[in-house]
């Protein structure tokens, strides 16, 4: 991986304009430089009850020991989908307590141990973000299983690749998402939980005779409120997080339970979160940041937090604000550009007062999107940087100190990031080089599930962690995004392999070669391309463009379908084979394609 000059970050401009702090304000972490230094992991772990008691369990310090103190009756979760459904016809507008958690993650560990799942083993969570997706993630915790989070959008090929890695034996999910799971190719796969009004049967449903069907809403009626969490130790496993690589299949990054110490920190001097706030995480749990700031963060340090169901909708997001009084809110500039895109009407409509910090994560926040939602609330968002392999934030701007527009901030306390040359090496300022992370820290990963040899790669300059990333360092100390080393792609903040892409493409019958890359977007940051030849007998037309771009989406998921396929002769690569997407990325931008020696004939 060679460090290159970000040819795809196009409009994130390095600007010298600065957002300036007063002098004193209320924040958690008041001087970032003196913290830096004084700084020990060791001083947090003491925030957590296993520092005493040596019994580790994640839902513990979430949920049952906030649930026997004073936080028993204060809202952990405030769910609102007005989207009306069958099941829900008025839509639903729900709280729970941490009691409530208590006993419903309790319940939903019963129901699993019941059925004799147990410690270690993991467990998938394909449902839409509803209650009972936050509540079966507490229950596997509890039971110290492995939950999978899995988004709602997948389809066959993603669950199929993601569950025959994991080898996950159980599976909760609902009626609606049934078809996608391809249970003949998955031996492991031995219980359903269905969330959802059903009364099938395995031959009604057309699943093997192996597979045990269990109905969540009957088990939970009958289930006991009381299980006290399975002990474990903090190398223990936490979450699995399948994220893409340049290469290969999608990679399962395993997080061990003392990741807990880094999430809360960082919740509480990044996200600068307090007892009194009502949080908003807008990410899914099928997305890292969804699980480290949308669960773990937030409830381990006992915050109110909001979950918005159903799909994107700009007003929506807006009410949410106003109706719950948010505080702290944490989005993606892909969701910003979404807002700024409707204007300035709808948010004028509705009261954002309450806001009193906003962070971002996910892409180079833009500076055009901050100054714009600068000023619909008055704040300008502050960067994160971070990985699922990161399982925390790493790079920030916080809250009581002055930052760059446009830079992703300074190394988190108890964490050191720079930017070194391909040997290791520490590169003056101003110079383009590979982001890397000092090892270790509390949040990285422990594993990639089944593939040594992966995780490995990551380390490969002693000392460091390689992310991919490329960056600059400038003189003040902060550190400047400039674009990734490889080939992933990040669209509308998801991250996207192009291999995965590739695979799916020539399955479709059209197609005989296909190479994909990221295309810079003024809305999703970027965008799926792919160059495509066509087999003899198949002629270039728009009506295959669309039929091979859905051919995508049905296998795979939406947010990894081409939103643009340009038809070639041949798809350049390497004597050995390799696809050459620079010069896919030469070719889309119409730009001379520079030494092309090494292409196969
Ligand atoms: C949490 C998350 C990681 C990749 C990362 C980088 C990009 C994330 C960013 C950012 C610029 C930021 N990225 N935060 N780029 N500025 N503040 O996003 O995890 O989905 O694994 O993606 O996202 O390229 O390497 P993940």
């Amino acid at each position: 991986m060679k460090a290159k000059p970000a040819k795809n970050a196009s409009f994130v401009q390095e600007s010298s304009e600065w957002v300036r702090k007063p002098k004193k304000m209320d924040a958690n972490l008041q001087d970032y430089f003196k913290a830096y230094k004084n700084f020990s992991w060791k001083n947090v772990e003491k925030e957590f009850d296993w520092h005493k008691t040596k019994k580790v369990n994640i839902v513990h310090e979430m949920i049952d020991r906030h649930a026997a103190g004073v936080r028993k009756n204060k809202v952990a979760l405030y769910f609102w989908d007005p989207t009306s459904t069958s099941f829900h016809p008025q839509g639903r507008d729900e709280k729970y307590t941490f009691l409530d958690l208590k006993n419903l993650s309790s319940r939903f560990g019963n129901v699993l141990k019941k059925n004799q799942i147990k410690k270690k083993d993991r467990i998938a969570v394909f449902l839409p973000r509803t209650p009972e997706l936050y509540i079966s993630i507490l229950g596997i915790h509890r039971i110290g299983a492995i939950p999978v989070p899995l988004f709602e959008a997948f389809m066959e090929a993603a669950i199929e690749d993601r569950l025959s890695n994991s080898e996950a034996n159980t599976i909760v999910t609902t009626p609606e998402l049934l078809s996608r799971i391809p249970f003949s190719k998955l031996p492991h796969l031995k219980h359903l939980v269905f969330v959802g009004q059903t009364s099938g049967t395995n031959t009604s449903y057309g699943l093997p005779p192996t597979v045990r069907i269990h109905h969540y809403y009957e088990e939970m009626k009958s289930a006991s409120n009381y299980l006290e969490p399975a002990w474990l130790g903090v190398d223990d496993g936490l979450v699995i997080h399948y994220t893409s690589g340049s290469t290969g299949r999608s990679k399962g990054v395993l997080h061990r339970q003392y990741a807990m110490v880094g999430h809360f920190q960082t919740s509480k001097w990044a996200l600068d979160l307090k007892e009194e706030d009502v949080y908003w995480c807008t990410a899914d749990p099928g997305w890292v940041t969804g699980t480290s700031y949308g669960i773990y963060g937030p409830w381990t340090m006992g915050i109110s937090s909001v979950v918005l169901g159903g799909r994107f909708a700009v007003e929506r997001w807006y009410e949410a604000i106003e109706k719950y009084q948010v505080s702290v809110w944490y989005s993606a500039p892909t969701a910003f550009r979404m807002l700024m895109a409707h204007g300035k009407e709808i948010p004028a409509r509705h009261h954002l007062k309450s806001l009193r910090h906003i962070c971002s994560v996910g892409e180079p926040l833009n500076p055009e999107a901050l100054r714009w939602i600068r000023e619909i609330t008055g704040l300008a968002p502050h960067e994160t940087w971070w990985m699922t392999e990161t399982g925390m934030h790493i790079i920030c701007n916080y809250r009581s100190l002055d930052f760059k527009i446009g830079a992703m901030g300074r190394p988190f306390p108890g964490t050191y990031a720079t930017v070194v040359d391909d040997k290791g090496k520490e590169l003056p300022p101003n110079t383009l080089g590979n982001l890397v992370v000092k090892t270790p820290w509390p949040g990285m990963m422990k594993e990639i599930w089944g593939n040594p040899a992966k995780y490995k790669e990551y380390f490969r300059i002693k000392g460091w962690y390689l992310s991919g990333d490329t960056a600059y360092r400038d003189k003040e100390g902060f550190l400047w995004f400039a674009g990734r080393a490889d080939d992933v792609i990040k669209t509308a903040g998801e991250r996207v392999g192009p291999f995965e892409v590739e695979s799916a493409l020539v399955q479709h019958p059209a197609v005989a070669e296909a190479g994909v890359i990221g295309k810079p977007d003024e809305l999703r940051g970027h965008i799926i391309k792919a160059f495509i030849s066509l087999r003899s007998g198949f002629t270039p037309s728009d009506i295959l463009k669309k039929e091979i771009s859905e051919f995508v989406r049905k296998n795979m998921a939406a947010h990894a379908a081409p939103r643009e396929i340009e038809f070639c002769e041949k798809v350049p690569k390497t004597r050995s084979g390799k696809i050459m997407r620079r010069v896919l990325r030469a070719w889309d931008q119409g730009i001379p394609v520079g030494d092309i020696s090494t292409m196969e004939e």
